[in-house]
């Protein structure tokens, strides 16, 4: 059978489900937050990655029921982290398609509604590749987002095409510097260079920055020093099960 068949029946029979990785606030050292990526444990290969079955999603029209089901599942575990103060806010992955096409705005009253997440808890991120076809019609749609108290996220931000200008366009709060430049920040001056130029572009227009991919404590020290305010990444803490996430959160708060 097709994955993408089997993708429509790990949906509904609980095979898909929410992995959280923190992101450290890196002037505390404190978690500040969790993101939620999908993870598919399918019954006769295993553990499918999310780079196989997000394309796969998005082909057959499954991306909108994906983003829902992560969003619904995500936002009720999460809540309660947020209510016992050990994060401030859950982010979760939007897929393009799923802006465009999809009905996410009911989707995420839903996700409020049924968790009692604060709006201003619930962080959507947006791929910065979006907005190289981004059709008119996302933008408004994106703004009644940010009327709901919704934060919004850019993410993997400098490797795509878009266009500076965007940074204006869209309600954003958070710009995600891709990992790829923290890759190699120890030995690469223009990566360092590209970190920097972000960081106070940012700065400039009042938005906060998050470097991904951090994984060694030398590229911690680096992207401290660029004033970066919020750190991710394998040295911190891979993205985890619930259970794991909340132990974790616990013995850090
Ligand atoms: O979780 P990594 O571990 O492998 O994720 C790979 C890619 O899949 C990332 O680009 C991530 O944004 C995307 N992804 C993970 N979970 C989701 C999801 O729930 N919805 C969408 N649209 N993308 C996701
Ligand atoms: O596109 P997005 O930023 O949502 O993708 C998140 C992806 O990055 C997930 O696949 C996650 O597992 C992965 N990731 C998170 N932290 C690290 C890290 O420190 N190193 C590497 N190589 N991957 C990471
Ligand atoms: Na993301
Ligand atoms: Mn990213």
């Amino acid at each position: 059978r097709s994955l993408s068949v089997d993708l429509r029946n790990a949906l509904l029979n609980g095979e898909v489900e929410p992995w959280y990785q923190p992101k450290i606030n890196l002037s505390t050292g404190r978690p500040i937050g969790v993101e939620a990526l999908a993870r598919w444990n399918h019954p006769a290969r295993g553990l499918v990655p999310p780079a196989v079955f997000v394309p796969i999603a998005e082909e057959h029209a499954l991306v909108d029921e994906l983003d829902r089901y992560m969003l619904l599942r995500a936002s009720a575990e999460a809540a309660k982290w947020v209510a016992a103060g050990l994060i401030d806010h859950l982010s979760v992955n939007l897929s393009p398609r799923h802006i465009e096409k999809g009905d996410f705005l009911a989707d995420i009253d839903l996700a409020l509604e049924e968790s009692g997440l604060p709006p201003a808890a619930l962080e959507m991120e947006i791929t910065e590749n979006h907005f190289v076809n981004a059709n008119a019609e996302s933008l408004p749609k994106l703004a009644r987002l940010a009327a709901r108290g919704v934060t919004i996220s850019l993410d993997d931000f400098g490797v795509g095409y878009s266009n500076l200008s965007y940074l204006r366009k869209i309600p954003l709060k958070t710009v995600k510097i891709d990992r790829s430049f923290t890759e190699d920040i120890e030995h690469c001056a223009d990566s360092r260079a590209i970190i920097d130029a972000i960081t106070r572009l940012a700065k400039a227009f009042g938005l906060n920055t998050v470097a991904e991919g951090i994984e060694t404590a030398r590229q911690l020290e680096i992207i401290r020093n660029l004033n970066c305010d919020e750190g991710q990444g394998f040295l911190f803490a891979r993205p985890m099960p619930a259970d794991a996430c909340e132990a974790y959160l616990l013995s850090r708060r």
